[in-house]
């Protein structure tokens, strides 16, 4: 009451007292919230005590007890990087200090590509922010930090209850001097599905405003209309535009005759054409061997002399290293890598290793291998909280096979993690080789998100149906393919290079509709203010353009997200092992629910379960006794 009657003075509301005590101290104003956070928490803590994790767990292993330590950082600002070139030079000026620097550059995947291929996407923005300061400082002359896109948009809301342009705005202010990249999943953004063109634009801008500055922007079938829209967008957000086309087959192999060298020059010189930054090769599951890497890129290094290059791959097959050191040599300025501990088998090849082979040569990198080390040793045993979704539960090694099925890294796990989970533990050669009679039944496609995920669909069909690519070519007309496969032969995603599979095609499809050309073009554009109406309403406050973008790609999981996070507060403050696993009884633990302002709780005792199916659960918060109701789900 107090407050209310000193804000209703006429001194104050016209500012004709000085308010600035008031203005510096925001939280007066705060209490309550903050009240009503904790105690959402301890609903939260609670719930998890008694019902286990909130996030699905793909293996039976709890959370290491370990607690990670952040190496030390040094006091003042972090040194000048790549980023402090592109704020003062544009994209433009970006790419030429790439092309002239001497020297080997490297793209860092730890915070997106390496957890998405090995922890199943599931590292949390608390562990990152935690590490973020040691990157600044001790790696300034990276290329870019991959933190963002891919699956990590979908999989911070729909898994880890936190919000995805909240991390990129955290990582943001800890790490000023790094580029930001991220994965644009081209025309279908960082989704599964086509979007409107004017959703892809302003998603493009949201990020750029939000502090992304690298778009790798690439099409599951490398599908010039969609790749192009997407470059255009990233582009008119004023982002850096790296456009990669994705690589499937073997160059080197001369049986190999569909994804050819030429088929992979001639992409490259529309990419170049249309005005990319940067071109990039992605060779999503790891087929780009060494023999091949000095094949392509050094035909693109002839043929671009201007043109900085950079090489993705993933590790699968245990090339990795020898394909990226290949392609370094062959004049590549830019390869991926994952730091020592989060790199191999499914994920990128390691930092450490690059970093030491080409030590003492015309490529060394500058980064110091000590600083790798202690880098190595944060992740190791950060690793170790994300257990019950680490792949190297079951997946003991990379497997050569992978040259055979072309399945891409975070695939490859993911369809690992399914065969086990349904007691096909055996049987993960067979989803294999299912895999790979699924791809030439859809005409040997370039397999990326999404266009991977239909051949997975195929493959999963086939499986559980036990029907051979013969069966399923002669039964097409009778059969009840997934969605996506049919969608796919719709034209759903764009047209696959060399055409749909025919008679396959037309055997499933029937009368159905087929869509001509670029399928966005023919998409009615997001009516983003009725979008905001319905979220005001939803919400009840005002809706922020990141809400609005994150509600425009994933209407459903945002809102389940939004609904958790009122009932259960900013569950992304807790440490890992309390978010996955909740506290033990008489454990005492501090969370900062927001800057300086930290709770203090102790978990007491969990009540006996009620005849309603309830427990009550006790905790001390800041020295007084709470406690929260829980139904029991077990
Ligand atoms: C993604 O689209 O998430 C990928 O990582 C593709 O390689
Ligand atoms: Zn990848």
């Amino acid at each position: 009451p107090f407050l209310q009657n000193v804000m209703n003075t006429d001194q104050f509301l016209y500012s004709t007292v000085d308010t600035q005590f008031i203005d510096e101290n925001p939280d007066l104003f705060n209490l309550k919230p903050v009240q009503n956070r904790a105690q959402k928490l301890l609903h939260y803590l609670g719930h998890v005590m008694v019902n286990g994790p909130t996030t699905p767990i793909p293996v039976k292993a709890k959370p290491s007890s370990i607690d990670p330590v952040v190496p030390m950082v040094p006091l003042g600002e972090p040194p000048v990087g790549f980023r402090d070139v592109l704020l003062k030079e544009g994209p433009e000026g970006f790419a030429r200090a790439v092309r002239a620097h001497k020297g080997l550059l490297l793209m860092d995947t730890t915070f997106r590509d390496a957890h998405q291929s090995l922890l199943a996407t599931r590292v949390r923005t608390h562990d990152l922010k935690k590490i973020a300061p040691f990157v600044a400082h001790n790696f300034s002359n990276l290329y870019s930090l991959e933190n963002w896109g891919g699956a990590t948009f979908d999989v911070a809301m729909r898994f880890l209850w936190e919000c995805p342009w909240r991390r990129l705005q955290e990582l943001r202010a800890l790490l000023p001097n790094v580029p930001f990249q991220m994965l644009l999943r081209g025309a279908n953004a960082v989704g599964y599905t086509n979007y409107p063109d004017n959703a892809v634009f302003k998603f493009c801008e949201v990020a750029k405003e939000n502090g992304m500055d690298i778009f790798r922007v690439f099409d599951s079938l490398n599908y010039m209309p969609n790749m192009l829209l997407g470059m255009e967008a990233a582009g008119a957000a004023g982002g850096v535009v790296e456009a990669a086309i994705s690589y499937t087959g073997d160059v080197s192999d001369p049986m190999r005759q569909k994804y050819s060298l030429e088929y992979y020059l001639k992409l490259a010189d529309e990419l170049v054409k249309a005005g990319t930054h940067i071109l990039a090769i992605k060779d999503m599951a790891g087929l780009l061997k060494p023999e091949a890497s000095r094949q392509l890129i050094g035909a693109l290094r002839d043929r671009f002399p201007e043109m900085p290059i950079h090489v993705h791959t993933h590790d699968t097959a245990g090339a990795g290293v020898a394909a990226m050191l290949a392609c370094a040599e062959a004049g590549a300025d830019v390869v991926d890598v994952a730091v020592d501990s989060m790199a191999g088998m499914t994920s990128q090849p390691s930092m450490g290793a690059v970093v030491a082979c080409t030590m003492g040569t015309e490529l060394k990198t500058g980064i110091s291998l000590e600083r790798v080390f202690d880098y190595s040793e944060y992740w190791e045993v950060t690793r170790g909280l994300y257990a019950p979704f680490d792949c190297t539960a079951t997946m003991k090694s990379g497997n050569a096979d992978v040259y055979e099925n072309e399945i891409p890294g975070g695939q490859y796990t993911n369809l690992h993690f399914q065969a086990h989970s349904m007691g096909l533990g055996n049987k993960f050669k067979e989803v294999k080789k299912a895999y790979t009679e699924a791809n030439k039944l859809l005409g040997d496609l370039i397999k990326v998100t999404p266009s991977s995920k239909i051949v997975g669909d195929l493959a999963q069909f086939m499986v559980q149906n036990s029907l051979t690519r013969a069966q399923v070519e002669e039964q097409a007309e009778e059969l009840s393919f997934p969605l996506s496969v049919v969608e796919f032969l719709q034209g759903h995603i764009g047209i696959p290079y060399g055409g749909f599979p025919e008679p396959f095609r037309s055997k499933v499809l029937k009368s159905l509709p087929r869509l001509e050309g670029r399928p966005g073009a023919s998409l009615p554009p997001m009516d983003f203010e009725a979008l905001e109406k319905q979220l005001k309403q939803m919400l009840g406050d005002e809706v922020s353009p990141e809400d609005l973008m994150s509600a425009a790609m994933y209407p459903k999981v945002f809102q389940e997200f939004k609904e958790f996070t009122s009932n259960f507060g900013p569950v992304d403050c807790l440490n890992t092992r309390l978010f996955l696993d909740g506290p033990k009884i008489a454990e005492e633990f501090e969370v900062e629910i927001e800057r300086g302002k930290i709770l203090h709780i102790k978990a007491l005792a969990l009540g006996d379960l009620t005849k309603a199916g309830q427990r009550e659960v006790f905790f001390e918060l800041n020295g007084q006794l709470r406690s929260v109701l829980v139904k029991d789900t077990q």
